[in-house]
């Protein structure tokens, strides 16, 4: 995955480095957007108490020396009725496909039955 990344100076080591996705994941309204910024430390992506306020795909890159990591927010987990949500499940779809970690974000009052359809998929990912 090294090609996709800006060349490394020549004081860095390559078996030092080390970079990746970080995706983060979950129901609408848990707090994915605020993790993220926390994670980020930036206010990069709208936080509000109003489900489904995040409805593209937010990237969020740390660089050090020594890793570089690129969080993606992402819209919160739902059964889509109409067209903009059909869109938004597209943008989780693409984040589970290419995360290198995922972070599923929940809260203390979800069940865990939630999302069983999401969570049978990730169990499966190698
Ligand atoms: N009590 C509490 N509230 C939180 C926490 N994290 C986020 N919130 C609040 O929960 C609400 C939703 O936060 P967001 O970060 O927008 O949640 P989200 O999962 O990104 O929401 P969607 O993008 O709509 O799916 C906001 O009012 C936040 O201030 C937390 O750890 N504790
Ligand atoms: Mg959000």
């Amino acid at each position: 995955m090294s090609s996709r990344w800006e060349p490394m100076s020549s004081s860095q080591s390559h078996s030092e480095h080390r970079a990746g996705f970080v995706n983060i994941i979950g129901n609408p309204n848990v707090g994915k957007s605020t993790l993220m910024n926390a994670l980020v430390g930036e206010k990069l992506s709208i936080v509000t108490a109003k489900a489904q306020t995040t409805r593209h795909r937010i990237m969020g890159i740390v660089n050090t020396d020594d890793y570089q990591i690129v969080y993606s927010d992402t819209p919160g987990m739902l059964k889509p009725s109409y067209r903009l949500q059909e869109d938004m499940m597209k943008f989780v779809d693409t984040a589970i496909g290419d995360a290198d970690i995922i972070l599923y974000v929940t809260d203390v009052v979800e069940q865990g039955d939630k999302n069983e359809e999401y969570i049978q998929r990730l169990q499966k990912i190698e």
